[in-house]
């Protein structure tokens, strides 16, 4: 030996050592999960998937024994010749063994003659752990630690299969899981796909069926960042899911038939109606916020359809949860196993391995499909983004549920859209908003023109009347050559009144954000009044920093009518005439027409009438979005609502959900439940003192205040 070869040989030490110690901690891991059963728990096989707990100790421990100490500990010989038979699983090359389905037969050895096993082969690992480990040794370590955590994970879950059974309902662990907080909408994350490469590289362990890696196409596609809840299976369920073939595959619906499936396994109904679950703490009331768990493949696909999305293929959950690290994509890898749309099958180049350990998992690659993630009994550390568990797809009593995918199509909207971030951020509110402003498409101004007319709509009527009574008033308040700068002014219908009585106005500015409002009025006016110099700045009024060019050189006289300043809340109000001030200047003087509290008996009908108008202008912020960011609202699935809230002093309109329902918009999908509201509007109606000081609030004298006889309407004179 030379010196330099000293730090390798410690290395190798005490990575040697580190094996010794990970081998202890988790050969002990299975001690303490099976710890809390007694030896008859252990010993009982509930179905021929599972296995009893007694039996999961003893074949581990036969693993090490069989394809570690048999062949490399000199010397080594079998604890007891028969226990091959019994604790072989399936390996063909190693020899004949007990069926499967008859491992509950084992009355002997006795529970704890399997702990004097495993502490047999656990002394002599220690002896065989210290010596020089050759390359094979420890890749076979590493499988063989690999392999006792997956029966850790199988103890869990055939202990609870074994316990769902009892009539007591026994509990693994002790007390109840605590509640879930909501996890808030499902939001689909765009992935580009392309050419990934998927599967495990040659460094570091991992199952021979996650290798060779390679690379696969993947469309464009889509992948929520959460998994699908109890409380949106519930709805499923609710919806007649379990009763609609043409949601299931049929091998699917013939499960469903045959064993008269309505509920992921361990569901119960008690006598209340409510769904209660079987746990390893026992039977609970299914928690909604919790993700779905002991499903089916055949289960999965048929929500997945009912839903209107897809299962994720293997490929796009790998390139998803590599590409997104742990932050965009939650609960990946320790809630609940996520079927995938995948046969589990051998990757391109696969070939199994020499001898018996070649029949680990490849002769298993047919009529099962793939899952991914890990749940909450696998052990820590022990699963990753290549990790490939695979079920048959009727299997329910491994921690299986599902996260939902679906083709990109959407690509057409634009990332950094305000519209679809104002509607996605409403919409993940709770409860859920939407910004009134959105009503306003053409058809939502065509609305609100039906609207001014109808007969239970008082405010444009009685706005209009006092206007025309008081114009000669505010004219007298207008220098020559003013600028009218009107806030919002659509269709500029209240304007002429204005103009009528002021000859004196140079030039009319309107701002609005429609376009096509805009020039329209801006030609009618331009025709009625030859003299105006007509000058629009098509822009959201609550942004707008500057006049138009035509403005300049004339004092400005601010204009906005229709009680539209009542669509704001009282600070954003304050901030609005803030605005307004700065933009019109100092000294100048705003013509604002607000509404008044009033009885609702009044009101309710003006946002509520008979004709429907209302309720059309209000699903329309539906329609529009439907249009514009691809979403899927069915807006005569929502009810219009117009609300009288007393102590705010506002009336509110709201759309609400006429039953359970799940909507897209762009990317994103939103679960209403029925009655469920989107706050669309609020309409504020202030007494004309609290008017006046918000007003003052944002820098304006009230110099006169004209109010309506009933129904009441206020129009202010305010100057900066
Ligand atoms: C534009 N704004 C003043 C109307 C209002 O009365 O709040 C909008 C409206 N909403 C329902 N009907 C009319």
């Amino acid at each position: 030996m030379t010196p330099d070869d000293l730090p390798a040989m410690e290395l190798l030490d005490a990575s040697a050592d580190a094996l010794a110690d990970r081998y202890r901690r988790v050969r002990r891991r299975t001690e303490v999960l099976a710890a809390p059963l007694s030896p008859e728990d252990q010993a009982a096989q509930s179905m021929p998937d599972a296995s009893p707990t007694k039996w999961h100790r003893g074949h581990t421990t036969w693993f090490f024994e069989t394809f570690l100490l048999t062949p490399f500990l000199p010397g080594y010989t079998a604890y007891d010749p028969s226990f091959g038979y019994l604790f072989n699983s399936y390996y063909e090359t190693v020899g004949p063994r007990q069926p499967r389905p008859q491992r509950g037969l084992l009355t002997r050895p006795s529970t704890q003659e399997v702990g004097a096993y495993r502490a047999h082969v656990d002394a002599a690992m220690a002896r065989l752990l210290a010596a020089p480990l050759t390359p094979e040794i420890r890749e076979r370590m590493e499988l063989g630690l690999a392999h006792e955590e997956q029966h850790q994970e199988l103890i869990l879950m055939d202990i609870l299969h074994l316990f769902a059974q009892s009539p007591l309902s026994p509990a693994y662990q002790p007390g109840a899981a605590p509640a879930r907080p909501d996890p808030g909408p499902q939001r689909f994350h765009r992935f580009a796909g392309g050419l990934v490469e998927i599967g495990a590289c040659e460094a570091g362990f991992a199952f021979d069926n996650e290798r060779p890696r390679h690379k696969t196409y993947v469309a464009p596609f889509r992948l929520s960042d959460r998994l699908v809840t109890n409380g949106e299976w519930l709805a499923f369920i609710e919806a007649g899911g379990y009763g609609r073939a043409d949601l299931w595959l049929s091998e699917g619906w013939a499960r469903v038939k045959e064993e008269g499936w309505e509920a992921p396994g361990y569901w119960r109904r008690d006598e209340t109606g409510a769904w209660t679950t079987m746990t390893l703490r026992g039977r609970h009331p299914v928690d909604p916020n919790a993700p779905v768990v002991h499903v089916s493949y055949y289960e999965a696909a048929a929500y997945a359809a009912w839903a209107g999305r897809r299962l994720p293929t293997e490929a796009e959950w790998e390139a998803a949860a590599t590409a997104s690290g742990m932050t965009a994509l939650r609960q990946l890898y320790g809630a609940t196993w996520q079927w995938t749309a995948s046969a589990y099958g051998a990757y391109p180049g696969f070939k199994p391995g020499p001898g018996a350990l070649g029949e680990y998992n490849g002769k298993f690659m047919v009529s099962q499909m793939t899952l991914r993630g890990g749940c909450e009994a696998t052990p820590p550390g022990h699963t990753r983004a290549t990790y490939r568990n695979f079920f048959h797809p009727g299997s329910r009593w491994m921690f299986a549920g599902l996260r939902l995918a679906d083709d990109d199509r959407l690509s057409e909207v634009k990332p950094g859209d305000a519209f679809l971030e104002e509607a996605i951020a409403g919409l993940s509110a709770s409860p859920k908003t939407l910004p009134a402003k959105y009503f306003y498409d053409a058809e939502g101004s065509r609305l609100f023109e039906a609207i001014c007319e109808l007969p239970e709509y008082y405010l444009t009527r009685t706005e209009t009347a006092l206007l025309r009574r008081i114009a000669p008033q505010i004219a007298a308040r207008i220098p020559d050559g003013a600028v009218l700068v009107e806030f919002g002014s659509g269709a500029s219908t209240k304007t002429r009144i204005v103009l009528d009585a002021a000859p004196q106005i140079a030039v009319y500015a309107p701002i609005d954000i429609s376009p096509t409002a805009l020039d329209e009025a801006a030609a009618s006016l331009r025709q009625a009044y030859p003299a105006l110099a007509v000058a629009p700045l098509v822009e959201d009024f609550t942004k707008a920093i500057a006049l138009p060019e035509g403005a300049r050189g004339h004092t400005p006289v601010g204009f906005f009518p229709g009680s539209t300043i009542g669509n704001f809340a009282p600070d954003e109000a304050e901030t609005l005439l803030r605005q307004a001030r700065t933009l019109l200047g100092e000294g100048s003087l705003f013509i604002v027409g607000a509404d008044v509290a009033k009885d609702p008996a009044v009101l309710i009908p003006a946002y509520d009438d008979a004709q429907g108008v209302t309720a059309a202008f209000n699903r329309n912020v539906l329609v529009h979005i439907n249009r514009e960011l691809g979403g899927t609202f069915d807006p005569m699935a929502f009810a219009h609502k117009a609300v009288w809230n007393a102590a705010e002093s506002r009336i509110e309109m709201h759309l609400e959900s006429m039953r359970d329902q799940i909507v897209m918009v762009g990317d994103y999908g939103f679960r209403f439940a029925a009655g469920e509201t989107i706050h669309t509007e609020n309409s504020y109606k202030y007494p004309a003192e609290a008017f006046e000081t918000i007003a003052a609030r944002a820098g304006w004298t009230v110099v006169q205040r004209w109010i309506s006889e009933d129904p009441t309407f206020a129009v202010y004179a305010l100057q900066a």
